[in-house]
């Protein structure tokens, strides 16, 4: 029978079945999936196939993914940690302050989630929090990203400022949450959803940062079609897969202008002609965009990893 893999926590699988059960699975022997290098084999949004003949239910088979999105959990894994499978859209949930959200982790996160063909918005949230120096700061990053093609919306999660507008966005897909911890996914989750309970904990004083409250991914049906899926909050997002030639694509706005520079091999760099470099001096690219590409680049040639 077919099912959808709710929530992973290690071994066990929490899955809904077609025929609309909600059971706890484990995968089959030694089940692993042929093409991807991942740390977790199956994970939530996944289509499986199961088998009730034991005590509990196993899957047996994982259908073929539409999509997925991953990142490297740490450092120096060579292992990528498979975020969820089968999504139509990401939020991403960044915060001007409590904590910060720096424009290097949004512009890693959204050339990711531009490798991986999802489509991503961004959601600013906290507003009630922000002072006349963080209006300012929000009205800098819309813009930057609104001139990139991405998205952008103010919430207060807190105070329910504005969430109505999502509700309208969230009809009918599979949308990810993702963003650092303590940026406010669960909080925007139990708003959303009022029954959905899910946990949510305070911002760190000392650090400027949440507690990694949410441990495991967990999607949640919403009553007007579609699903939610809260996940852990992110540190840093590494990247991947990407050749050098290939990451401007990443950069929708880059990519763009990239069309009148004089040679079509132009890194963007040090060429002359070249137009991504004259938009950049012009302000029509935002500088710290410019700066993820460069930085991004340099990565891919000597494979470092950046927060
Ligand atoms: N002032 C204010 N606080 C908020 C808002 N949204 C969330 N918070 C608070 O921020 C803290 C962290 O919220 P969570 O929802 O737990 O954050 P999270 O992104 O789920 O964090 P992890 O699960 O650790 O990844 C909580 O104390 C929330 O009450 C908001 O719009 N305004
Ligand atoms: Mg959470
Ligand atoms: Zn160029």
């Amino acid at each position: 029978m077919k099912a959808l893999v709710n929530k992973n926590t290690g071994s066990i699988y929490q899955i809904r079945t077609e025929d609309g059960r909600t059971l706890n699975a484990r995968l089959k022997g030694n089940y692993r999936l042929k093409n991807i290098k991942s740390t977790n084999p199956i994970a939530v949004g996944d289509v499986v196939e199961i088998e009730e003949t034991g005590n509990q239910p196993t899957i047996c088979h994982i259908h073929d993914r539409r999509n997925y999105f991953v990142r490297k959990p740490t450092n120096l894994s060579k292992q990528l940690h498979i975020i969820a499978a089968n999504i139509d859209q990401i939020y991403l949930i960044t915060t001007i302050n409590y904590p910060v959200t720096t424009t290097t982790f949004i512009d890693r996160f959204l050339a990711t989630a531009e490798a991986y063909r999802i489509p991503a918005a961004i959601i600013i949230n906290k507003t009630d929090l922000h002072t006349d120096a963080d209006r300012q700061q929000a009205d800098i990053l819309e813009k930057t990203y609104n001139t990139a093609g991405y998205e952008t919306i103010r919430i207060s999660a807190e105070k329910d400022i504005d969430l109505s507008y999502i509700h309208k966005k969230l009809q009918n897909k599979i949308t990810l949450l993702s963003g650092h911890s303590g940026s406010g996914k669960s909080t925007i989750i139990n708003r959303l959803l009022p029954g959905a309970n899910q946990k949510t904990g305070q911002i760190s004083e000392c650090h400027n940062k949440g507690t990694h409250t949410t441990t495991y991914s967990e999607m949640l049906p919403l009553p007007y079609g579609g699903y939610i899926i809260d996940t852990p909050g992110i540190k840093g997002f590494g990247t991947f897969d990407m050749n050098s030639l290939e990451i401007s694509h990443y950069f929708p706005e880059i990519f763009n202008t990239s069309r009148h520079c004089r040679f079509a091999d132009c890194t963007h760099r040090n060429e002359p002609g070249c137009a991504v470099m004259e938009a950049v001096e012009n302000h029509i690219i935002a500088e710290t965009r410019y700066k993820s590409y460069l930085n991004i680049l340099e990565d891919c040639f000597d494979g470092r990893y950046r927060r």
